[in-house]
């Protein structure tokens, strides 16, 4: 091998001339000045580029990625064109020069991405390895977006960021970095979007523009510079790239996309029922209940505190009787106590996480000493989750995986030189940090998913890296009850769903301080319109119930609840877009439209589902807002007034909501308001129909909402087209699956129409039908048997056509 040669500013990269290619199937190998470079293809849009200074690779190991290049059964080339080697799919040519340079171009010839320097590496022989570093030039007028949960502005221009997962109580604006690890953004230029996820799980670096402002470095503190290339262009097939390279999620349980209540901590049990009861008494929707640390004898994880909950499993019980799914908290640490069985038993197994000179680590938390399982080891994973089996039986529904960063007391998080097996790569904490909790997350959703069998696990986690959605929702940690943090939770939920995980939301109304009135209620309706809804609270500054602010605001947060359990089925509908194709639930404006300039601006506006659009009001006093409309015609979700997109304008609106607009051409089903998932059965499934003077395709997704017969054909996926003309509207109906919900009618509520209905071909028949008008509204409401395949609704002159 030959030596490396010294690059004048002291750091190395590959100087000299390619001096051996090769293709092998996918793969594709380079060797420039002893340095390697390996190109494979993952599809059509996307590259795989691994980088060696020596051009000895690692052992191909990922927790993230659940592909391989194999699967790829597209065109993939190597060819040397001259000075460079050009690597080729059906949509991108990626040219590599003699020293390792990279271009990539799409097959129209424009230029989506170039290196700088490239790769390049600085020897880090006190950490026994390299830091790796990848710069490359950065377009004109390009954005980015991306990385996961960073609390900052969505464009990532001119910022530079840290992954390294920490438990940040009160994190505020800016601050970094933060609880969870996605290496992975995205780049957008001349409507050319692209992603870059980099697979390394060492402390890594991002720098978009902030050293040197036409630059974006991505680096690491060890390991390989290996990252995919995912190009678009529209973005949000780059973000359903991403989630096919780390894996989609399966279907959560219905119920979990329910309201959620939870503190830190209620208990004993009478206090528990007693906010369950207050729920059903006032008729507020709720489904989950969130059971905090306090529920543990000692916290010691696995057990109950038999004062405080004298007889869990009655309890629980009772809870699931009345609608009330129960999710408890579990926490890595394991209290050393030679009388606890968990902790035997983990000793006896040799379990926990040693440091480098042997002896167990030890660290403080919540029960005071403890230790901490090695779960980047398979066996540790496999007998953490034989612990649930016990455990859920008793009528748990969910566990939320806490401070799983890891995160210890005092000193942060695990000492640097703490072992871990890495699934058979023994390593350093520098290099397990980041995936431990994802790792927690994923033996914890096993374990559930095994002991709850046939009911669907749900399971949530603080921490994650890329890949984390496989196993858990998340949530943003622990923010603040002012304003500020309504704004911050806003672009947090946008960036998490771009960034492959979609199933997220905040502590609604703040974890620390004690929100008002109307800034619960301005959070709450948001969070209506987040994935996972959930109220947190710390308990510490008083109650944060949603009759916890006086009659007012109960009676407003009642109605931010009811409006997302009316959303449910169309939410559901996104969620198995998300699981099925990576599509992400929320979206920013960008991502709706990335060729209208002003949307690349905006960041309070968001989508939510392919067809709602959501604006929170973040400032106290405000009853309406400025802000911006993609292009289109929408409608006021609440006054169905139509507006025409492309500009900013001012949404008047009360306390009572925030400025929500529906796409015209949209089908929405709705469900009547229930207490809890599958209370009520009924007859006749509303379905909202916004009219448009074009077309427009719209999707219902439905299957039990639990269990896992949809994945034998119990499900009904149905198609709705609309087409409206100026004095006629049809919608065609197909399906498929053979899930057959109870309801036999539609309630179709037409909005928006020019016309006054007068007549109804149903599959080709003339039929008689009685409509309600609404004056209100100016809508017409009918039922009509749900297996219609087609419809038209005209008016006189288009019966008498
Ligand atoms: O050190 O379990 O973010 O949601 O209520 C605090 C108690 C530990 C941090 C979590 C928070 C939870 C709290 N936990």
């Amino acid at each position: 091998m030959q030596p490396v040669r010294q690059d004048p500013r002291s750091r190395n990269r590959a100087t000299q001339i390619v001096e051996k290619w090769q293709q092998t199937g996918n793969r594709v190998l380079l060797e420039s000045s002893g340095a390697a470079l390996e190109v494979s293809a993952y599809g059509v849009n996307m590259l795989r580029f691994r980088f060696s200074p020596n051009g000895i690779f690692e052992d191909d190991f990922s927790y993230a990625v659940v592909q391989k290049p194999e699967a790829f059964e597209g065109k993939f080339s190597l060819r040397k064109v001259g000075d460079e080697f050009h690597v080729l799919t059906d949509e991108l040519v990626c040219k590599i020069s003699n020293s390792l340079n990279i271009r990539i171009f799409n097959k129209a010839g424009q230029l989506i991405s170039e290196d700088e320097r490239g790769f390049f590496w600085e020897p880090y022989p006190q950490k026994g390895g390299n830091q790796v570093f990848n710069n490359r030039k950065i377009q004109e007028g390009e954005h980015f977006f991306g990385l996961g949960d960073k609390p900052t502005r969505l464009n990532l221009r001119g910022l530079r960021f840290e992954n390294w997962g920490s438990d940040t109580y009160g994190y505020e604006k800016n601050s970094d970095p933060l609880y969870k690890n996605i290496p992975f953004f995205m780049g957008l230029h001349s409507g050319l979007g692209y992603g870059i996820f980099f697979d390394n799980t060492f402390k890594t670096r991002f720098d978009f523009g902030h050293e040197r402002s036409d630059i974006c470095t991505f680096w690491s503190e060890g390991g390989e510079m290996s990252y995919y290339f995912i190009y678009g262009p529209e973005l949000m097939s780059v973000s359903e790239g991403y989630v096919y390279l780390t894996g989609t999620p399966e279907l959560p349980p219905l119920w979990a996309l329910g309201y959620h209540q939870s503190k830190w901590s209620y208990y004993p049990e009478s206090k528990l029922m007693s906010v369950a009861n207050e729920f059903r008494i006032r008729k507020i929707p709720c489904d989950g209940l969130h059971i905090d640390i306090d529920y543990m004898d000692g916290f010691r994880c696995f057990t109950w505190d038999r004062q405080r909950f004298p007889d869990a499993r009655r309890m629980l019980q009772d809870l699931l009787e009345d609608g009330f799914k129960s999710v408890v908290i579990i926490d890595p640490g394991i209290k050393i106590d030679k009388d606890y069985a968990v902790y035997q038993d983990a000793m006896a197994k040799d379990m926990f996480c040693r440091r480098a000179d042997g002896p167990v680590m030890e660290g403080n938390v919540w029960p005071g000493s403890c230790h901490f399982p090695d779960f980047t080891n398979p066996e540790v994973r496999e007998w953490w989750s034989g612990l649930f089996k016990d455990f859920t039986k008793s009528g748990i529904r969910g566990i939320w995986n806490d401070m799983n960063e890891p995160a210890l007391f005092e000193i942060g998080t695990f000492p640097e030189d703490t072992r871990h097996d890495f699934d058979g790569h023994p390593c350093s904490h520098r290099k397990a940090h980041n995936v431990y909790g994802m790792q927690m997350a994923r033996a914890t959703w096993e374990g559930i998913k095994k002991s709850i069998y046939p009911n669907r696990p749900f399971a949530m986690s603080r921490s994650g890296y890329s890949g984390i959605q496989r196993y858990a929702a998340v949530w943003t940690g622990d923010n603040l009850a002012t304003w500020e943090h309504v704004w911050i939770a806003n672009i947090q939920i946008q960036r998490l769903s771009i960034s492959g995980l979609s199933f997220c939301g905040s502590d609604i109304g703040g974890f620390i301080g004690r929100a008002g009135g109307e800034l619960f209620v301005r959070w709450l309706q948001m969070g209506a319109f987040h994935p996972f809804f959930r109220t947190h609270y710390s308990g510490d500054y008083g109650d944060q119930e949603p009759w916890s602010f006086g009659d007012k605001w109960t009676a407003l947060a009642k109605k931010a609840i009811e409006t997302r359990y009316r959303i449910l089925p169309y939410l559901y509908t996104a969620f198995w877009q998300y699981t099925s194709k990576g599509t992400p639930i929320v979206r920013p404006l960008s991502f709706i439209d990335q060729n209208d300039p002003e949307t690349l601006f905006r960041m309070d506006e968001y989508g939510f589902g392919p067809d709602l659009l959501v604006c929170p009001i973040t400032k106290e006093g405000d009853e309406g807002r400025l802000m911006y409309l993609p292009k289109g015609i929408w409608y006021n979700f609440w006054t169905d007034l139509e507006v025409e997109g492309g500009e900013e304008v001012f949404v008047q609106t009360s306390m009572a909501e925030i400025p929500v607009f529906i796409r015209a051409g949209a089908i929405m089903p709705q469900y009547p308001v229930m207490q809890y998932v599958g209370e009520v059965s009924f007859d006749a499934m509303p379905l909202h129909i916004y009219y448009l003077h074009g077309t427009y395709t719209s999707s219902l997704y439905e299957d039990a909402g639990d269990f896992y017969g949809h994945d034998q054909g119990n499900y009904r996926l149905r198609t709705f087209e609309l087409e409206g003309f100026a004095n006629k509207v049809d919608i065609r109906q197909s399906w498929e699956g053979r899930f057959n919900p109870e309801y036999t009618t539609y309630k179709m509520v037409f909005h928006g129409l020019p016309f006054i209905p007068a007549g109804m071909l149903l599959d080709g028949k003339v039929v008689m039908f009685s409509l309600d008008y609404s004056a209100e509204k100016g809508s017409f409401t009918m039922e009509v048997d749900k297996k219609f395949e087609h419809l038209s609704l005209m008016n006189l002159e288009g019966f008498a056509d």
